[in-house]
């Protein structure tokens, strides 16, 4: 059995997929891919994965794309491993209704403010000439486009709206929290790993003013108790090459 993860930063879809792997103890390789380096649109990366994005997980040669998905084979390929989803159907619909929710209601949101403050700064230290090169080898229109925007800036009502729809979500699963001890039930899911990987980690750095104690108590609390878990620990010790100068313009490239 052999396994391997095409990742970046241990951050948003990466970080996603991390987790689960070290949750469930199951060994694999780790191949970084340099996105502040462009190597997602690579031709030898493009021919493992056509979308051109990471993460990716490679089993037996069998390639898995996308990180809900990721996650839930893992579920399925390996069940003599912890699990992180639900036994019964219940369980399982609310966690995925969470899973649907923070992939899009939330990811693109936070993403949009990552691509602002730091993809738009990698942007625009390209050469037209070359920017337009790189921009040719990007498979999917959709994320072409959004490397574009980045380069010129997103509008401030995109802005706007990205910000009220990240407080909207802060403000539900602080809801949430005072209902049930985890997103989906009274059990630790893949629900929680995908919020904390896309929103909750990045609150104090790239949204103080939305992550307060006085807003969101419960949250908070749950953050540090996903964090004391060996295996998130462990996912978040991952190698960061992110290149300091840019970790001060506060995002993600995810
Ligand atoms: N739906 C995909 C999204 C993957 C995605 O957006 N990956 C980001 C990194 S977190 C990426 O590869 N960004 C670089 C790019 O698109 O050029 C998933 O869940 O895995």
């Amino acid at each position: 059995m052999a396994l391997k993860l095409y990742h970046a930063e241990p951050l948003a879809n990466s970080l996603k997929s991390l987790i689960p792997l070290k949750e469930k103890g199951l060994d694999f390789e780790s191949i970084y891919v340099n996105l502040h380096k462009f190597e997602q649109h690579e031709p030898w990366f493009v021919a493992i994965n056509p979308e051109g994005q990471v993460p990716v997980l490679d089993h037996d040669g069998v390639i898995i794309t996308h990180s809900t998905v990721i996650n839930e084979y893992l579920e399925d390929a390996f069940p003599d491993a912890p699990p992180l989803r639900p036994a019964d159907p219940v369980g399982k619909a609310r966690m995925r209704y969470w899973n649907k929710f923070v992939d899009d209601q939330v990811m693109n949101y936070v993403s949009m403010w990552g691509w602002h403050r730091m993809v738009g700064v990698i942007a625009r230290g390209v050469e037209s000439g070359e920017f337009e090169k790189l921009m040719s080898r990007i498979p999917l229109h959709d994320q072409r486009e959004k490397w574009k925007t980045a380069r010129s800036g997103f509008s401030e009502k995109d802005l706007a709206n990205a910000t009220l729809k990240i407080e909207m979500a802060v403000d539900k699963v602080e809801s949430q929290l005072g209902e049930t001890a985890y997103l989906a039930g009274d059990e630790y899911t893949l629900a929680d790993i995908n919020f904390l990987s896309h929103c909750a980690l990045s609150l104090p750095r790239m949204f103080p003013e939305i992550g307060t104690p006085e807003r969101c108590p419960r949250l908070l609390e749950w953050v540090e108790r996903l964090k004391a878990r060996p295996g998130v620990a462990a996912a978040l010790a991952m190698p960061d090459h992110t290149d300091p100068a840019l970790r001060t313009f506060s995002g993600d490239v995810h």
